[in-house]
């Protein structure tokens, strides 16, 4: 799909309450200072910004069990979910910025509320799958899959402001990317329901083209279903990407990490990206920031047609001497 055909909306989500980090809520402001508008423009998508969801925080928002800012953080993607679904009725692919993770549950909520079945595609150092009951930490960053599964409905109890969420994603349509870091109870989840997962070692063993053949082949094994993709920026190595809230060593690399996005841009079935975890205040230098935010640019072009052999438009001449 060339790039002249996207219709892109972005959403900009300052989320920080799903973990303890200041900083996050920076990242769609500091992304789209980067250009991304300009150069989604230049490479010739349709783009229209829509704005950033804010994310107030609820007085006395008490822990529930040991999960941190429940009520904060549910009703600011209950506003995220009603914001994603109108991008996706208005047509566009969705690009939602963040943030921190915890913004998939709105992200993947709007956008199954009006596509239906979706495969989805998590591409992360970690599986963000801990229910409120085996969170190792009670951030809610590290647990929004377990909100929108089916088959972990009757595991999770209704955390307060959480109860406007319906599951609406399948184990079998869901495939992680670069796992590295994964808590026990999460590994018992992704096991004891059949999740497909390349972990970093798969991506070590197969390479990355492979990695992505099998992830389609997974994904449109029944029918063709719009890819809804949530990529958080650790994924990538530290090395690449150190302006993260929790880094872990021995990530993708940038090619990797691009590669993934042309092939799913490929398939012509994307219809929304997430783009989270950038966080300025975890950066040590400026040119760690820097590094960390191009990378984040730069992978959502390559979900929107850029390819790095190059591209010219169909009715370009060069002119005559
Ligand atoms: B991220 C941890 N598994 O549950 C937890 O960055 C880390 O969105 C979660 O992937 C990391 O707190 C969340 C220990
Ligand atoms: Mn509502
Ligand atoms: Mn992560
Ligand atoms: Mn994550």
């Amino acid at each position: 799909k060339r790039g002249g055909r996207h219709s892109v909306g972005i959403v900009g989500a300052p989320f920080n309450r799903g973990q303890p980090r200041d900083g996050v809520e920076s990242g769609p402001d500091l992304i789209r200072a980067a250009g991304l508008l300009q150069k989604l423009t230049q490479q010739g998508c349709a783009v229209k910004d829509y704005g950033n969801v804010t994310c107030d925080d609820v007085p006395a928002d008490e822990p529930f069990g040991c999960v941190k800012n429940p009520r904060t953080v549910g009703r600011a993607n209950e506003q995220l979910s009603h914001t994603v679904a109108t991008v996706k009725r208005e047509g566009k692919t969705c690009v939602v910025l963040g943030g921190d993770h915890s913004l998939a549950i709105g992200s993947i909520h709007g956008h199954a509320s009006v596509q239906g079945q979706l495969g989805v595609v998590w591409v992360d150092a970690h599986a963000d799958i801990n229910t409120p009951l085996t969170t190792p930490t009670g951030n809610i960053h590290g647990q929004p899959m377990s909100y929108l599964i089916h088959e972990l409905h009757s595991k999770v109890p209704v955390v307060p402001n959480f109860s406007w969420i319906k599951p609406c994603v399948s184990a079998r349509d869901i495939v992680y990317i670069g796992l590295r870091d994964v808590d026990l109870g999460e590994h018992y989840i992704l096991k004891h329901l059949g999740i497909k997962m390349f972990s970093i070692t798969e991506v070590d063993r197969l390479g990355i083209a492979k990695v992505m053949e099998e992830t389609c082949d997974h994904i449109f094994s029944q029918v063709q279903k719009p890819v809804h993709l949530s990529y958080d920026i650790d994924a990538l190595d530290p090395t690449v990407c150190p302006a993260t809230g929790t880094p872990v060593v021995g990530g993708l690399t940038y090619r990797e990490g691009v590669y993934i996005t042309e092939h799913i841009c490929q398939t012509g079935l994307l219809s929304a990206v997430d783009m989270v975890e950038v966080n300025p205040k975890c950066g040590r230098t400026d040119h760690e920031v820097k590094s960390t935010v191009n990378a984040a640019v730069d992978l959502i072009l390559g979900c929107f047609g850029r390819v790095r052999e190059g591209s010219h438009p169909s009715d370009y001449c060069i002119s005559q001497p």
